[in-house]
């Protein structure tokens, strides 16, 4: 994960593409196929960060969100949720759960070895990111009821374990959409 200045942050409708960031779009389209099967059926998984909340002492995590998008999906049965959690605090948090007005249930999962998992939590760190995009750590939208398409707009909570819920909306962007980072 690169630390870059940190208001650097996505521009919707610059797509700038690096053969990096096509292959990975590519890795993922076949892990969404295989999501479909794989992901339903995966059980909680725990968030094995040794990274826990133990920087309360010094100042509290200020968190900004920007860059959110929902490709439109191939179907209705589940969507990713993409976006960046910036930290410019000086104490850690953590995405406990997210919910949407558009899906039952929002899973948190990480991605390992092109394979999805769903975890319970994810790390903010302080003065850092975290970063939810194809083929790293994402958000996925399950029990959809109905499909987003392009030109919609998908709302998140995102409840963090010291922040509380920060409310973001997404805009729906086509199938293929990959934001610039
Ligand atoms: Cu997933």
């Amino acid at each position: 994960m690169k630390r870059r200045p940190k208001d650097r942050r996505t521009v919707p409708g610059t797509v700038r593409r690096t053969v990096r960031r096509s292959l990975t779009a590519l890795a993922l389209g076949g892990a969404l196929t295989l999501a479909m099967t794989a992901c339903s059926s995966s059980g909680a998984d725990s968030g094995s960060d040794s990274a826990s909340g133990s920087g309360a002492a010094k100042g509290r995590p200020e968190l900004k969100v920007g860059g959110a998008y929902v490709p439109q999906p191939p179907t209705a049965k589940m969507a990713g949720g993409f976006m960046t959690v910036s930290n410019g605090g000086g104490s850690a948090d953590k995405l406990t759960s997210v919910s949407s007005d558009v899906a039952s249930d929002v899973q948190m999962h990480e991605t390992v070895k092109q394979q999805m998992r769903q975890v319970t939590s994810l790390p903010v760190p302080a003065g850092g990111k975290l970063e939810l995009s194809r083929g790293g750590n994402h958000l996925m939208l399950m029990g959809l009821k109905k499909k987003p398409v392009k030109g919609d707009t998908v709302t998140f909570v995102l409840h963090f374990q010291k922040s509380g819920s920060v409310t973001v909306k997404a805009p729906v962007e086509a199938t293929n959409y990959t934001s610039e980072k």
